[in-house]
């Protein structure tokens, strides 16, 4: 049983219903998910078993309202869940965050009535799966220059182009997909099985490979009016959709150092060399001293982050700060914790390295650790590096 990592008594600062979800995520980890990771790590698939059961605790949509069948709970309680499924692997949190913050967040804020009724409810269920695609083969940190396009017809578009390392690509019913039109970026729900649709998985992934990822094509492929997300042009659309999914990876990454140091610190006890265990080593201290000041602080920024999000006041370069340091660390914390075990830390029998491959994806999706960078220097400079 996963007892936690909480130096600073940081549950203090939680209510009582924040503690007991939080409890509730770690049991369902332990019991459901724990079991079945090596497997599918190996095998690289999803436990798609899993999916009603994440619907069910309310763990997919967790902001989305009770009228849209989400549990409408607060921005916080999102992060402490995202922060304890990464606890088990980056590819649980990765399918929760795509579906609730890539997926039902933008139907939520710029879909019509229509759309938010056929799909909301499905997707907190996981009765429906969606994904997002905005990342093409030629623009991944600069998605202004895509290519992806649409054309208007009498009674809709016609979407021609490709998207790439799309999480969840080859198992959604349903896409997001933001393509150039005449008017700007615009979004639109393209469905399992429309023509000129298809989605490949993608093979040979070292990281994250209990995840799906998928490449995307659209060729003549037609879409009705009534999939248009009717209420968002221009690329602010899927920026702010990230603004949503980064906040749940500067938790979600707290829960991957939180595993690797919990194991590690357990291991260093009861590893002898020399004729004592190797947590009484100086330079094996000296490691899990710097892994548990790290995850420390940034449990710290993420609880601040959180009340800022939930009263409002809380800005894309906020979100921008928090991924950056927290992924950042969470892999030196992974590397760090690998090297503790050993020999056996290379071993899918403990869980240092597959925590270290999944967050080289971590470090590189959602902006990489050199994008949030900028955004956080022309924030604080008001030079922008980009242009
Ligand atoms: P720029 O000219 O700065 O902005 C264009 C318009 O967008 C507005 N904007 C934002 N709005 C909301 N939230 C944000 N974070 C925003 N950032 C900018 C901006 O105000 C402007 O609005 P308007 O009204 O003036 O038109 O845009 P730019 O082309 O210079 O790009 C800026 C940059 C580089 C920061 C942006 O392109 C960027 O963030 N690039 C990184 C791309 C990225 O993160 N892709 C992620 C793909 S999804 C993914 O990785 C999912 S992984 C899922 C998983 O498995 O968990
Ligand atoms: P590039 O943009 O080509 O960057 C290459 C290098 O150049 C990086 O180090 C980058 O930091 C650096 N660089 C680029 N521009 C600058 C600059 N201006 N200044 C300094 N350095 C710069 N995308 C989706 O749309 N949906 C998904 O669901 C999704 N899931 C993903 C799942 C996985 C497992 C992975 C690995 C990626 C996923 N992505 C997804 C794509 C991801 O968002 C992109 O990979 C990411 O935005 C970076 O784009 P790129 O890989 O094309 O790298």
């Amino acid at each position: 049983m996963f007892l936690g990592v909480d130096y600073y008594r940081i549950a203090d600062l939680l209510s009582e219903d924040e503690r007991m979800i939080q409890q509730t995520v770690r049991e369902f980890v332990d019991e459901q998910f724990m079991p079945v990771i090596q497997k599918h790590h190996r095998e690289s698939t999803f436990p798609m078993e899993i999916i009603p059961k994440l619907g069910a605790l309310g763990f997919l949509g967790v902001t989305v309202p009770e009228e849209f069948g989400g549990p409408g709970l607060s921005n916080l309680v999102y992060g402490i869940v995202m922060q304890e499924l990464e606890r088990g692997d980056t590819g649980l949190r990765s399918f929760a965050s795509v579906q609730g913050s890539l997926v039902m967040f933008p139907i939520k804020a710029y879909g019509s009535p229509e759309q938010k009724k056929q799909w909301l409810p499905k997707l907190a269920s996981g009765e429906k799966i969606g994904c997002f695609g905005l990342t093409e083969p030629d623009f991944g940190s600069n998605p202004g220059g895509m290519l992806t396009n649409a054309k208007k017809t009498t009674d809709g578009w016609l979407l021609n182009g490709a998207k790439m390392w799309i999480t969840n690509g080859s198992i959604a019913d349903v896409a997001v997909i933001w393509a150039r039109t005449d008017e700007g970026v615009n979004g639109f729900l393209v469905e399992k099985g429309m023509p000129g649709f298809t989605a490949s998985k993608l093979d040979g992934k070292f990281s994250l490979r209990a995840s799906d990822t998928a490449e995307l094509s659209f060729q003549d492929c037609f879409v009705p009016e009534e999939n248009r997300l009717p209420n968002i042009r221009g690329l602010k659309g899927p920026l702010s959709c990230l603004n949503e999914a980064r906040f749940g990876i500067a938790w979600g990454v707290v829960g991957a150092a939180m595993a690797c140091y919990d194991e590690a610190l357990s291991y260093s006890k009861n590893r002898i060399q020399f004729n004592r265990p190797i947590a009484g080593f100086q330079l094996t201290q000296e490691k899990l001293v710097e892994m548990v000041t790290e995850i420390t602080k940034a449990q710290l920024l993420n609880y601040q982050l959180g009340r800022m999000k939930d009263e409002g006041k809380a800005k894309h370069y906020h979100v921008s700060l928090a991924k950056r340091n927290n992924v950042n660390n969470a892999l030196k914390i992974a590397r760090s914790a690998r090297t503790i075990l050993g020999a056996n830390g290379i071993s899918d029998e403990y869980q240092a390295m597959r925590h270290a491959m999944n967050l080289e994806s971590v470090l590189t999706y959602e902006g990489t650790h050199e994008i949030h960078t900028l955004i956080v220097g022309e924030n604080i400079t008001g030079e922008s590096a980009f242009k």
